[in-house]
């Protein structure tokens, strides 16, 4: 028989319940806007509790309906895509890179986000323009990791031109079936930044592999408006993981789970760390185990345009969740 020492063993539950205190300030940040999302549309509610289970996922899929030929697909601003080669690699590995934005769009976007103030950690109260990031910290008196446009976002041509693409939404109902619709349009700075909250860094999704839930099945391209490298802090996604999870994972409240937990179960070569130019697209399932990291050197500027199959919640379009 081996006995811990009691050093040892007093250690490894300070450590746990550290753990357990992180974890509960992570759910709490969130609650203001699960309550919201229920108010809004109560068929929210089994979504969130059975979408997390793969026998309630894949009856789920089997409601996916054909998709009639899309007319005007032709008018596309990304050349050359193969789109069942971009719907093969989804459904195999949760992800496809390499599409590439128009250097004229990507730029346009760039320059507006440079000129127009955003709003830092989601909160309306903390705004700045990008450039004055440093500035705006000192001014708030606490870290500022995102700065979302939410709405403002339409006043950019370009952003709406990538938004209105009838390649993305083509994609999107040949793997999420023609029900496929418009649900989220963002576009956001992560900056880097020291002494984050953990309540904040969940919010931004950044620094924890999580999966998803806010709708039964989802497609997020994801496109970058400034070169990405390891210090700009790069979008991760797991492969394969959109189609497999253990029971633990589907039978946890929880969304986010440890790196080393996530990687015992798809294996440590399946994380995919996108770098890129400036313009560079993936679309992945959200439902893989996915997050962003933390930018160590420079600003990260980011668009989403996302699909699913129910109707979009109108807050949340633009990526804004409930902050208290
Ligand atoms: O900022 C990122 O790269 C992560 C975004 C993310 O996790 C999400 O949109 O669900």
């Amino acid at each position: 028989m081996t006995l811990s020492s009691p050093d040892k063993s007093g250690a490894a539950s300070l450590e746990a319940i550290a753990r357990n205190g992180g974890t509960l300030r992570r759910i709490a940040a969130r609650i203001p806007t699960y309550l919201s999302d229920l108010r809004e549309n109560p068929a929210w509610l089994p979504m969130f509790m059975l979408a997390r289970t793969m026998p309630a996922r894949r009856l789920h899929w089997r409601g996916a309906k054909p998709v009639r030929p899309a007319r005007n697909v032709g008018e596309t601003m990304f050349a050359g895509v193969d789109r069942d080669a971009v719907v093969g690699a989804l459904r195999t590995e949760g992800l496809y890179s390499g599409l590439m934005l128009p250097a004229a769009i990507h730029e346009e976007i760039a320059r507006f986000a440079e000129r127009t103030p955003c709003f830092g950690n989601f909160d309306r109260r903390l705004e700045f323009l990008p450039e004055k990031h440093a500035d705006a910290e000192k001014h708030f008196g606490r870290p500022l990791l995102s700065g979302h446009y939410f709405e403002r976002v339409l006043d950019c041509n370009a952003a709406v031109a990538v938004q209105r693409d009838p390649l993305l939404l083509d994609i999107a109902a040949h793997y999420l079936g023609s029900q496929a619709k418009l649900i989220t349009t963002r576009v956001w700075w992560s900056f880097p930044t020291g002494g984050v909250s953990d309540a904040d860094k969940n919010m931004a999704s950044l620094g924890k592999y999580h999966f998803d839930l806010d709708d039964w099945r989802m497609l997020k391209f994801f496109f970058y408006l400034v070169p990405v490298d390891n210090d700009t802090g790069p979008h991760v996604y797991v492969r394969g993981s959109h189609n497999r999870r253990i029971l633990k994972h589907q039978l946890t409240l929880l969304v986010g789970h440890s790196a080393e937990e996530v990687l015992g179960v798809y294996g440590e070569q399946s994380p995919v760390t996108l770098t890129g130019q400036a313009g560079l697209g993936f679309v992945e399932d959200p439902f893989g185990f996915h997050m962003g990291t933390v930018p160590t050197r420079t600003p990260r500027l980011m668009m989403e345009v996302g699909f699913g199959v129910s109707p979009p919640s109108r807050r949340r379009f633009h990526g804004e969740p409930v902050i208290r």
